[in-house]
């Protein structure tokens, strides 16, 4: 007897597409063919597609943002909008504060989830200390601790660090087996234009754009792949934006390099004139790097469609508009350079490249899965145990209804911010039962279940539990 079968839909993992029930015993897959045995609980999913429940690793939660400034969710609103969004686990990252070391923030971080979360969680640290210390001993007895993966800025005072500590850090990767993720912008780059901008009184949102042009993230991205081939390590080139910083990556991975390469919704969907809005209602869409134009936005979709891009992940870092600690704070008004950088996405991540991608053909089923979960399992060392559709992996699942058709609405999303970017847009097909480690956490579209279902997930090191490692056993 199972405890929980879904019969009659249409699975998909990353490589196949095929019609069969899966039966559940506790938490995790227990079979998966025709005609299984009788559930506790049955879920009919004729009609529906039945899938590994999407990672996002790529999110923002309860993250310090500069003085007077709050993000708008926590791990409860966070987790909730993601798993109504049809996610299962999500990848914040923990940020420490000024003073604070990596092992603090991430007691602060554990302490702010626990209990809180609807999706399972773990942490990318993100690393703004790169000291001798941080990187021979804190950072290798983390890594250790199942903390895998580091997030490194070449942007944002107080955040960037220079070539050579980017290069320490790389190296400590090298040594423990981590996977550093990169923000790539040229932070000099940013500063003279904005200096340029300001002095001709040109402060409102679009110039974010116009002071974070393509050239800034080609050269970064340029720089940081060029470091990482010295220092021997692979590298995850973090919300890449435009074709220019994806030809860097194809030259990359031509001379041999593993480079994994991320995209988001807003370099599909968005362009810089969304930064135009009236009364300041541009500073909705401020986030970095900035969108484009459409010929980046066709760039991006092939790089979804040819390969270039591993993961789509939704870069969700929200901040409320209307409101004094968020996108309309008194100094963003004063000028664009006050404004928060980040856009809320976690919902409406795998709806867009659904609707966008899969039903209107420009990517198969499969490749949809790879791109929303399996990748995200297999790059930062949660696989097999997530990320597919297998035995004894866990029952992290969401249901699809490819012909639930809705119009992107922020009343109807369940996060903490007070708009979305995508207000308006009509999607076709919604992850409508979402079910986490054999739990239904949301049913037709209500929610079900418990916050504090969600887990914290230790993970193991990147890369080395798929078919391909990245690090092959080098003989002299
Ligand atoms: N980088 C991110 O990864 N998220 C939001 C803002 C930023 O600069
Ligand atoms: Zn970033
Ligand atoms: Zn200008
Ligand atoms: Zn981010």
């Amino acid at each position: 007897m199972f405890d929980l079968v879904i019969r009659g839909g249409m699975l998909s993992t990353a490589s196949e597409v095929f019609a069969a029930d899966l039966g559940i015993v506790g938490g995790r897959i227990a079979q998966i063919g025709s005609g299984l045995g009788a559930g506790a609980r049955e879920i009919d999913a004729e009609g529906k597609y039945v899938l590994p429940g999407g990672i996002d690793s790529h999110v923002h939660f309860a993250q310090p943002s500069g003085e007077g400034i709050d993000m708008a969710d926590d791990f409860e609103s966070g987790t909730r909008s993601a798993l109504f969004g049809g996610n299962t686990t999500v990848l914040p990252f923990c940020l420490p504060e000024e003073g604070q070391s990596l092992r603090e923030a991430l007691k602060a971080y554990h302490a702010k989830a626990q209990g809180q979360c609807y999706t399972d969680v773990s942490f990318h640290l993100i690393v703004t200390d790169p000291s001798e210390a941080v990187l021979g001993q804190d950072l290798p007895a983390l890594v250790a601790d199942g903390y895998t993966s580091f997030k490194v800025f070449m942007t944002y005072e107080g955040l960037r660090l220079n070539d050579g500590q980017i290069l320490a850090t790389l190296d400590t990767a090298r040594r423990t087996g981590a996977l550093v993720m990169v923000h790539c912008e040229n932070e000099d780059a940013i500063r003279y234009l904005i200096g340029r901008h300001e002095a001709e009184g040109d402060v409102a949102p679009r110039a974010h754009a116009s002071t974070r042009p393509v050239a800034v993230e080609r050269e970064a991205t340029h720089r940081a792949l060029s470091l990482a081939e010295v220092a021997e390590v692979p590298i995850v080139i973090v919300h890449v934006s435009n074709g220019e910083a994806m030809e860097e990556i194809g030259r990359a991975r031509a001379r041999g390099q593993k480079v994994i390469g991320e995209t988001c919704p807003q370099y599909l969907m968005l362009t810089a004139r969304d930064l135009e809005g009236m009364d300041w209602e541009g500073a909705k869409f401020v986030c970095s790097p900035p969108p484009r134009d459409e010929a980046a936005q066709a760039a991006c979709w092939r790089g979804i469609e040819t390969g270039v891009f591993d993961l789509f992940s939704s870069d969700h870092c929200p901040f409320r508009y209307a409101d004094e600690r968020g996108k309309l704070n008194p100094r963003g008004r004063t000028s664009f350079r006050h404004i928060p950088n980040g856009i809320p996405g976690v919902e409406t991540r795998l709806p867009i490249l659904f609707s966008e991608g899969v039903m209107k053909g420009r990517i198969d089923l499969p490749r949809f899965v790879a791109l929303t979960s399996t990748n995200h399992a297999r790059t930062y060392g949660l696989y097999p145990q997530k990320g597919t559709l297998a035995i004894g992996a866990d029952a992290d699942i969401a249901i699809w209804d490819p012909a639930h058709r809705r119009t992107i609405a922020h009343a109807d999303l369940h996060d903490g911010s007070d708009y979305s970017p995508y207000e308006g847009l009509a999607v076709t097909g919604w992850p409508t039962t979402v079910i986490l480690g054999g739990r239904v956490m949301v049913e037709d579209g209500a929610l079900l279940g418990q916050k504090g279902a969600g887990q914290y997930r230790s993970r193991s090191i990147p890369g080395m539990a798929g078919p391909t490692p990245f690090r092959q056993e080098t003989t002299g």
